[in-house]
């Protein structure tokens, strides 16, 4: 018997089965995971990514998923509720991750934000922040936590979906691109993308009623190919991002200003905690590098300590002992 021709097709959706695919001619269908995939998967939850571009074949009028290509890249995290350290996939063949956080309602969360740079770093994918609800503080307030941000080489978008401050700029920065829209849940993801691209419909808190409770609305990640080129991925958000994989050690390499001051430390593999002649700890108590990075930075090293192992010093004692490799 024949072999039929295998194709190409993007991953729009992800289940626990099934996907859903863009085929080549444009049209999507539901596409079943071969076992195979899930065989093969190791730590991970789903073999399958958003964003994926996977080998489909027809079986007896249904698609199958053979095969993920290569990916370009991988935006995930580490799975919550599981002792043990899993990655969940977020998107794959990203060109940028844009990290959205509310200046106000839900407040502006420095820590939220720099979680999920920082993986997106270590990720080697470009991400920018957008301050979203910009109409909701005044231009002190603002400045403040841009100025916060001067030097972290992420580029700053302030926006507001309701009056569509930014938009130009928003729009410009993910025409013809791949993007994922990523941030906790309320910040106003999905009503941003819902203004950007005529049509799409997605549900947000403003649009039911039934979502008082304080639930979120996306459940689930979605791709959307944009009219003129480009995609856009809709996530559900998460309370704690954690990143998955990175060293501790690595992480003063993900916060590009510590970075740069901790080059003039005394120890080349300084935490910037207690060591001596450390240049982060003298540029924070002489306020040229702003305390919430500082902070964010201290939090995920402890935390990324706990999971894969301190840098030298004794682990602390207590429950995570079991999750330590
Ligand atoms: N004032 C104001 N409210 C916004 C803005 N963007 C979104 N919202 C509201 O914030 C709530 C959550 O938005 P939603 O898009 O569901 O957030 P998501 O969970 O990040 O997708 C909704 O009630 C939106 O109407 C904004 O720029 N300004
Ligand atoms: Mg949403
Ligand atoms: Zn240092």
């Amino acid at each position: 018997m024949d072999e039929p021709a295998p194709l190409e097709a993007r991953v729009l959706r992800v289940d626990a089965r099934q996907c859903e695919v863009l085929l080549a001619d444009g049209t999507s269908a539901s596409a079943t995971m071969r076992g195979r995939l899930f065989e093969e998967r190791g730590e991970d939850r789903s073999p399958v990514a958003v964003g994926d571009r996977v080998r489909v074949e027809l079986e007896q009028a249904s698609w199958a998923i053979a095969e993920v290509l290569p990916r370009r890249n991988l935006f995930c995290r580490r799975a919550s509720g599981e002792d043990i350290d899993r990655r969940q996939l977020l998107a794959a063949n990203v060109d940028q991750v844009i990290v959205v956080n509310s200046l106000n309602q839900p407040p502006f969360s420095s820590i939220a934000a720099d979680r999920i740079l920082a993986a997106c770093s270590f990720a080697g994918i470009p991400a920018l922040l957008v301050l979203n609800k910009v109409d909701l503080v005044n231009a002190r307030k603002l400045e403040r936590i841009m100025d916060s941000y001067a030097g972290a080489e992420v580029p700053l978008l302030p926006t507001s979906a309701l009056d569509e401050t930014g938009f130009g700029a928003l729009r410009a920065t993910i025409a013809g691109r791949d993007s994922v829209f990523y941030g906790l849940s309320g910040v106003g993801k999905s009503t941003l993308l819902n203004r950007l691209v005529p049509g799409l419909d997605i549900q947000t808190r403003g649009t039911s009623a039934a979502l008082s409770s304080g639930r979120h609305t996306t459940s689930f990640s979605r791709l959307y190919p944009l009219p003129d080129g480009g995609t856009l991925i809709d996530t559900p958000g998460v309370r704690k991002f954690r990143p998955y994989g990175l060293p501790p050690a690595e992480l003063r390499l993900h916060f590009a200003e510590i970075r740069r001051i901790g080059e003039t430390c005394r120890f080349p593999n300084c935490s910037h905690r207690t060591e001596p002649n450390c240049m982060v700890q003298e540029a924070l108590r002489e306020g040229t590098l702003p305390k919430p990075r500082y902070r964010s930075y201290l939090e995920l090293i402890q935390e990324l300590e706990q999971m894969y192992g301190g840098t030298g010093a004794p682990p602390p004692p207590g429950p995570d002992h079991k999750t330590r490799r």
